[in-house]
C-alpha cells in the first residue's frame, strides 16, 4: 500500500511481479489501481500489510493507495468538517477537499470515470456478488464518510455507487472500505492460488460453504465424517451441496429464497429439516 502517493501507476512492472505472476497477467497487463480517500489513512496499514491483500500486493495484481482528505483543505487547521445547514448533531464532511482530491487522483492516474465509491450506511447492502463486480474493474476510487455524512453535492456529482457493509453503524467509511477491498483484491482473477479457490466460498452460489475438516480424523471423542475419508469424489461432492444447502436453510432461510433448486433438492431440505425438528 502507498500512502498519498503521487506517481503514476502502471509505468513500470516491478522484477517481482514479472517473476511471480500469473501468465494471464503478463498477457493483459492487469492491475487495479484503488485509491482511497479519508480521513484517518495511517487506519489502514496493518490490515493491507499481512495475508492475501499484501501477497496481491507484492505480486503486481493491485496497487492501494490512501489520500487524506485534510491534505486537499487550505487553511491554517486543515478544516475537513462543518456545521451541517439546517442545523442538528455533528458535523459533515465538506465538498472542497473532496472535489480536489478526486479530481487530483483521477488526473494523476489518468482515467476518467473511475468507480467512485462512497461508503456510508446509507448505501445499498454490499454483496459478494458487487464484490466480483468490482474485482472485474481496472481502477476503482473509495470516499471514506464521517461523523455525520459527506455534503450530499459529493454524492450527486463525484459519487457513481454508495455501500453499506450491514445495518449498523460505524463510526467512519474506513473498516468499511478495509471489508469491500479485502472482499474485491481476493476476487482479482490470478490473486488466489488454485487450492484457495473462491468458487467455493460462502456466498459465491448464494449458498453457505460446507462444512470443513482437517486432521487428525479423530479429535478427542469427535470423528470426521467418514464420506469425507471415503476417497469418492462424486460422493463427496454430493455431501457437500446437500449440507451447504441444510446450513444455509436453516441459518439464512432468506438465502434460499434467491435460488432456483431442483425438487429433489428441496424435498431433501424439507425432510432433513422435519427430521431435525
Ligand atoms: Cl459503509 N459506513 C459507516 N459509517 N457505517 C456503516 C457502513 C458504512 N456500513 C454499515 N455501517
Amino acid at each position: 500500500m502507498v500512502m498519498g502517493s503521487n506517481e503514476a501507476p502502471n509505468s513500470f512492472l516491478p522484477l517481482s511481479v514479472v517473476k511471480s505472476s500469473a501468465w494471464w497477467q503478463l498477457l493483459c497487463g492487469a492491475l487495479m489501481r484503488i485509491d482511497i480517500l479519508c480521513l484517518f489513512p495511517e487506519m489502514f496499514v496493518s490490515p493491507f500489510s499481512h495475508s492475501i491483500v499484501k501477497r496481491a500486493e507484492d505480486n503486481g495484481f493491485v496497487k492501494v493507495v490512501t489520500h487524506n482528505i485534510r491534505d486537499y483543505t487550505h487553511d491554517r487547521h486543515g478544516t475537513a468538517d462543518d456545521y451541517p445547514y439546517g442545523g442538528g448533531a455533528g458535523m459533515v464532511l465538506k465538498p472542497e477537499p473532496i472535489f480536489e482530491a478526486c479530481e487530483d487522483i483521477g488526473q494523476l492516474t489518468g482515467v476518467g470515470n473511475i468507480p467512485t465509491i462512497l461508503l456510508t450506511p446509507q448505501g445499498r447492502p454490499f454483496t459478494q456478488r458487487i464484490a466480483a463486480e468490482l474485482a472485474a474493474q481496472p481502477q476503482l476510487m473509495f470516499i471514506c464518510g464521517h461523523y455525520e455524512g459527506v455534503d450530499e453535492r459529493v454524492a450527486e456529482h463525484i459519487v457513481t455507487d454508495e455501500l453499506s457493509i450491514g445495518d449498523y453503524v460505524l463510526t467512519g467509511g474506513e473498516i468499511a472500505a478495509m471489508v469491500v477491498v479485502d472482499s474485491v483484491v481476493r476476487l482479482i482473477p490470478g490473486v488466489l492460488g488454485s487450492d484457495e479457490s473462491a468458487a467455493d466460498d460462502s456466498h459465491s452460489e448464494g449458498l453457505l460453504e460446507y462444512p470443513q475438516y482437517t486432521r487428525p480424523e479423530q479429535f478427542r471423542e469427535w470423528s470426521v465424517p467418514p464420506i469425507l475419508l471415503s476417497g469418492n469424489h462424486g460422493e463427496i461432492a454430493a455431501w457437500r451441496r446437500r449440507q451447504s444447502l441444510l446450513r444455509t436453510a436453516l441459518r439464512r432461510p432468506d438465502l434460499l429464497d434467491k435460488l432456483t433448486l431442483t425438487d429433489k433438492e428441496l424435498a431433501w431440505i424439507s425432510d432433513s429439516l422435519s427430521s431435525q425438528r
